[in-house]
């Protein structure tokens, strides 16, 4: 486990889940949420691409599956930017200002995983906008769920077949695509001490220990 950083400019928590298509972010936050409320805290979830009504539409073209053009790689990167500039001023600022924790699905690792290391889009572009976007505001701590493509991928179809729920546009990317995107997550975790890498092909329950694990030492609570 890595030891907590703190964002000591604001009063607020913030804490990002990351990783590939279907590893379990969406569930692991609602566990964490529950968590931290029952310990007191007041929470904001939230998601990116979204989080306010101007991303969310960005969030739409973005996985809309068929456009009338091609989508440009350059069009994305800058579409996931303007989305996140606008819930970082209208979302995520605020709460932590306010001493919220905010838990967000996704934030600046998936842009330099899914643009940058599946793209090909360069890296120190995407960190030049990073800056410019986000200024002070960065993840205290980043969860990252990771697991075999074939894991998630499997979890993430199987669910959506469940709700009927079509394929995205980054969904339709093939394999090789993916591949890239969890290498990128990799590389990232093995050099920034925010992030905690857990293994998500695990049963649930050892994954929720291990999230429960993080917060306690975020919040100071022995087990
Ligand atoms: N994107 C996003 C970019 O390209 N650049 C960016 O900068 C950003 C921010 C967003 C897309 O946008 C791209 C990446 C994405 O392709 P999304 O909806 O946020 O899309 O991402 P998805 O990964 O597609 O989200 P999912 O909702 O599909 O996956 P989750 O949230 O990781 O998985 P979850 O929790 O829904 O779990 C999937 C299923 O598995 C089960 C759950 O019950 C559920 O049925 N499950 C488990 N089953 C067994 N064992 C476990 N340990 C389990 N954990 C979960």
């Amino acid at each position: 486990m890595s030891s907590p950083q703190t964002n000591s400019r604001f009063k607020g928590r913030f804490i990002t889940f990351e990783g590939g298509e279907g590893v379990g972010k969406s569930t692991n936050i609602g566990f964490a949420k529950d968590w931290l409320e029952a310990h007191g805290k007041t929470v904001v979830v939230t998601r990116e691409p979204g989080g306010t009504p101007i991303a969310e539409k960005i969030r739409n073209d973005l996985l809309k599956a068929h456009h009338e053009e091609p989508m440009a790689d350059l069009t994305e990167l800058l579409l996931v930017f303007a989305a996140r500039a606008q819930h970082i001023e209208s979302v995520i600022r605020p709460a932590l200002e306010r001493g919220d924790w905010v838990l967000c699905d996704r934030f600046t690792d998936s842009t330099i995983a899914y643009q940058g290391y599946g793209r090909g889009l360069p890296l120190e572009q995407i960190d030049a906008l990073r800056k410019l976007v986000q200024q002070h505001v960065s993840p205290d701590c980043t969860l990252l769920l990771d697991a075999p493509l074939t894991v998630g991928m499997g979890r993430a179809s199987r669910r959506a077949a469940e709700n009927n729920e079509q394929t995205d546009r980054f969904e339709s990317e093939d394999l090789a695509f993916f591949e890239k995107v969890r290498e990128g997550f990799l590389a990232l975790a093995a050099c920034e001490p925010r992030f905690t890498l857990i293994d998500a092909s695990q049963p649930l329950e050892v994954v929720q220990q291990a999230v429960e694990q993080q917060l306690r030492e975020m919040i100071g609570v022995q087990s």
